[in-house]
């Protein structure tokens, strides 16, 4: 799902303190500058004195004879004729006028190495009161470092408990085997290296990419945080593609630099999609156990945004202090169902890896808390207030706002080995629901999904509604009466349409939106809806058709739109979204998505590589299309299940 993410928010800034965090050694670390100051005065003054008042003692020596009762206690006798070593390698003999010398000489050695200590002292304060400001605050700097790194050392990341790998199958080269295929494949791959090249080059561990300025960019569902966000999103398709040394350097990327204490407000759905469902894949592509860490810490990071008087999610939510607030734009202060419903796989596989029940549950009473509520004509409305537990404005989408809440329910029953039937049962009803009220053929015999409001259908399709096709297709099997036909069918009419809104363009891109009205048919007629940002749902559907079918046209309109995107959206900085695809002259929106990476440049490699390669069966793709492997628990049951029954 997509939230129209250049609406303004809602302006809640919250002061920022870490909780839990020790102030001791920071306190320590952090005296200000004039304090250090204050400090060096008083201590230089003090050794200085020492010096002066060692000079104006009286000469030890002089009193010695009064001091030899004393002496005689303390220093042990050398029996006349006996011979011994003592300090210094001198030979000694008895005691009398050598003794006194001996003292004499041990008296003045003391006291060089005592003076020589103060005059040490003393340069070094001195030479500390003639450092520069600067240099004094970059000391401070590199100490405060040192601490700080000292305190992550000790709180750093707990080894996780094992858990055996679930049943990995598939993670091979997928060659197709037919050299012209090949060749395409080739081709994408090429694009995903440029795509990549370009980041690393001119926006490396910025979110994503300006490609025109070629400089770093970012948008506000990421708050103002820089997370390399490209970096994570394009990690698997990177691996998948046997692009390993870029993948090593995108690692060490995340291993040096990727830190979630940042004092940031961002999107809960997106950075569960992109960076915890990214590193998830990452780590059961690669095994390495940096990424599950990093997921799990991030993770963490996430759930105050479910302390809600309901326990539906805030949408954004503060990674430093905690503290979420919902997106301004939306109906009543709600909460969206395509981002508090689009949690559910990323979260049991957290609780699966981690043994933490929390994740599992949180997603498991959303779901308990919808399944409670009255649905307008067995729809889910897209706004759910998270103060009230109501509903906001009845309005149904299985674009925007709407879509991927619908995918998770059927990907939470496939990802389960199909044993959450309760899931799957919610999905079946509300497709049904959705068919009965959304889905229409056009005059010109296009099948289209339109968008519910208030009791109305606005017979218009978004580019991200055409994700639908391929989740009809993928949920054809084991849908209720056997009903699994009509399933591919309407996945494949679905592709075709959306097929058609790319063919009816100049650039032979999609339009963001487009309309089946007054006579117009897959067309988009606002301007601002003539946009391609480089967004994966046609092709996505492409690739689930081809698995289901294969038959040879969805890789033809594959090939279609990966030549349209290579003329029209590359640049030398990288790839561009385009502004109004009915123009052959089109500008640029100067930006790469990180999702162009994740998802568009991966369905496109699979669309051309063999089923061998991330087989449907073992994997189920999230909505940002990383694999997470089907969890085949038999018996086991997953820590927090029991209490939701
Ligand atoms: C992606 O971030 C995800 O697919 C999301 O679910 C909706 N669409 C964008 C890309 O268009």
């Amino acid at each position: 799902m997509t939230t129209p993410a250049l609406l303004p928010l809602s302006g809640r800034r919250i002061p920022t303190l870490s909780p839990g965090a020790s102030s001791f050694p920071h306190h320590r670390a952090t005296l200000r500058l004039s304090e250090k100051f204050i400090l060096l005065l008083i201590l230089s003054a003090f050794i200085t004195l020492c010096f002066g008042a060692f000079f104006f003692l009286p000469d030890n020596s002089k009193h010695k004879r009064f001091d030899l009762g004393l002496e005689d206690v303390l220093i042990p006798h050398i029996e006349p004729g006996k011979e011994g070593r003592h300090s210094g390698g001198q030979v000694i003999h008895g005691q009398g006028g050598h003794d006194e010398h001996r003292h004499r000489e041990e008296e003045e050695s003391l006291r060089d190495k005592i003076r020589a200590d103060h005059e040490r002292a003393l340069q070094e304060a001195k030479e500390k009161l003639r450092k520069s400001k600067e240099e004094l605050r970059a000391e401070i700097q590199t100490e405060k470092t040192k601490v700080a790194e000292d305190l992550k050392k000790k709180d750093g990341p707990k080894p996780l408990p094992p858990v055996p790998m679930p049943k990995l199958v598939g993670i091979n080269d997928g060659d197709p085997g037919d050299p012209d295929v090949k060749e395409k494949r080739d081709k994408i791959r090429e694009m995903m290296k440029h795509a990549w090249d370009s980041y690393r080059q001119y926006g490396w561990g910025h979110n994503e990419l300006k490609p025109i300025a070629k400089k770093g960019h970012s948008t506000n569902i990421f708050g103002n945080s820089q997370m390399g966000a490209t970096i994570v999103d394009a990690l698997d398709t990177l691996y998948i593609m046997g692009l390993h040394d870029e993948f090593k350097d995108g690692q060490e990327w995340i291993e040096q630099n990727l830190d979630f204490s940042v004092n940031a407000e961002v999107s809960v759905f997106e950075v569960n999609i992109r960076f915890i469902g990214g590193l998830l894949a990452a780590y059961y592509l690669s095994g390495q156990e940096v990424f599950k860490v990093k997921a799990v810490q991030l993770a963490e990071k996430l759930l105050p945004a479910f302390n809600t008087p309901t326990g539906i999610p805030w949408a954004m939510v503060n990674l430093k202090s905690g503290v979420g607030h919902n997106w301004g734009w939306a109906s009543a202060g709600s909460s969206i169902l395509a981002e508090f419903g689009t949690l559910h796989m990323e979260f049991v596989h957290l609780t699966y890896l981690t043994g933490n029940p929390a994740y599992y549950q949180k997603v498991m009473h959303i779901r308990k808390l919808l399944a409670k509520m009255d649905r307008p004509n067995g729809l889910y409305p897209n706004y759910l207030n998270p103060r009230t537990g109501r509903w906001g404005q009845h309005h149904t989408s299985v674009g925007g706002l709407g879509d991927s809440f619908y995918e998770y329910l059927l990907k939470a029953w496939l990802m389960s080995d199909k044993t959450d039937t309760e899931a799957r049962k919610t999905y079946d009803d509300a497709i049904e629901a959705i068919e009965r009220h959304l889905i229409r053929k056009s005059n010109g015999g296009l099948t289209f999904i339109g968008e519910w409001k208030n009791g109305h259908l606005e017979r218009k399709m978004g580019h991200l509604t055409c994700f639908a096709g391929g989740m009809f297709a993928l949920g054809a099997d084991g849908s209720p009466d056997d009903k699994a036909g009509h399933y591919l069918q309407l996945g494949a009419e679905i592709a075709h349409t959306c097929h058609e809104s790319y063919d009816r363009t100049v650039l032979k891109l999609g339009p963001e939106a487009f309309k089946f009205d007054s006579g117009l048919e897959a067309v988009a007629v606002r301007q601002n809806e003539k946009y391609y940002i480089l967004r994966p749902e046609v092709i996505e559907t492409y690739w689930y058709m081809w698995r289901f079918t294969h038959d040879p046209k969805y890789r033809q309109w594959g090939w279609e739109a990966a030549q349209a995107i290579d003329k029209y959206c590359r640049v030398s900085g990288g790839f561009s979204g385009v502004k109004d695809v009915y123009s052959s002259n089109p500008t640029y929106d100067d930006v790469q998505q990180s999702f162009f990476l994740a998802e568009t440049l991966k369905y496109l490699y699979l669309l051309f590589s063999s089923d061998e390669l991330l087989p449907l069966e073992n994997w189920v793709f999230n909505t940002e299309a990383h694999p997470l492997p089907v969890l085949h628990l038999g018996n086991l049951t997953l820590p927090g299940s029991q209490d939701q029954r």
